[in-house]
């Protein structure tokens, strides 16, 4: 059985202040749902103090365990600062800094390391779904990024497709369940039944309090991947209590 996952995004977004809102998150987190904030990196260390069960992650990490990589942090780094996950290959990651599926994969590996969960993006633009290539470009994502050792507890896969992050677009449910199932079976393929069934596949992009309930109740939906929902406490909150 997988556990529902509820994780946060929060971008680059927050100062201290922002820390109030995992406070506010305490009582849904007592719940069945795991939930999760991924805060900027400046606050990681103080949200891990106070996070109650809470869980906290990173947003991105270095290939990197340490080295001449100015800006950068590694894995052991979010480790050590309290994290347990790090979002990896985020399509404003992919877009921003040029990140290629070779690279997530070689960050997942730092990040299995040093003893984080992985969760790895995945997402098709509007011009690769509007062209019918939508279950080709999330396949080779999928085989590029993830490295062998996939286990059911280092790594979670979010599908985020690029035109519904941030836009209040949100494919139909019929398009997300294409997607869990493909994703479900491809993982079955390379990962073989055990491992596979046991990952859990998350979706982002425009999740929330309105449509959550909607969207979990998609097969393969096992939690998501929220930003802008996530921020405030007041709405994340019903997303986590939805699933
Ligand atoms: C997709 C998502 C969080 P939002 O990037 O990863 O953002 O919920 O704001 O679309």
């Amino acid at each position: 059985m997988r556990r529902k996952l509820a994780a946060g995004n929060w971008k680059m977004n927050g100062t201290t202040a922002a820390l109030e809102e995992l406070d506010a998150l305490q009582e849904v987190a007592e719940g069945a749902a795991e939930v999760l904030i991924c805060p900027p990196s400046t606050l990681i260390a103080q949200a891990a103090v106070r996070s109650g069960k809470v869980a906290i992650g990173g947003q991105d990490c270095h290939s990197a365990a340490s080295g001449a990589h100015t800006g950068d942090i590694s894995a052991l780094m979010l480790r050590d600062a309290g994290a347990t996950h790090v979002i990896l290959g985020h399509s404003e990651r992919r877009a921003d800094h040029g990140e290629s599926d070779a690279l997530v994969a070689y960050k997942a590996l730092a990040a299995w390391d040093a003893g984080l969960t992985a969760i790895v993006c995945v997402g098709e633009t509007l011009e690769q779904r509007e062209s019918g290539k939508t279950l080709d470009v999330i396949g080779k994502q999928l085989a590029g990024s993830l490295p062998d050792d996939v286990t059911a507890s280092n790594t979670v896969i979010a599908y985020e497709p690029v035109w519904a992050i941030g836009t209040g677009k949100v494919p139909t449910t019929d398009q997300i369940a294409e997607v869990h199932t493909f994703m479900r079976a491809t993982l079955v393929q390379r990962f073989g039944n055990e491992t596979a069934t046991g990952i859990r596949l998350l979706y982002g992009g425009s999740v929330k309090a309105t449509n959550a309930t909607e969207i979990f109740a998609v097969v393969d939906v096992d939690g998501a991947l929220v930003g802008g929902a996530s921020l405030k406490a007041s709405d994340f909150a019903p997303i986590v209590t939805a699933l």
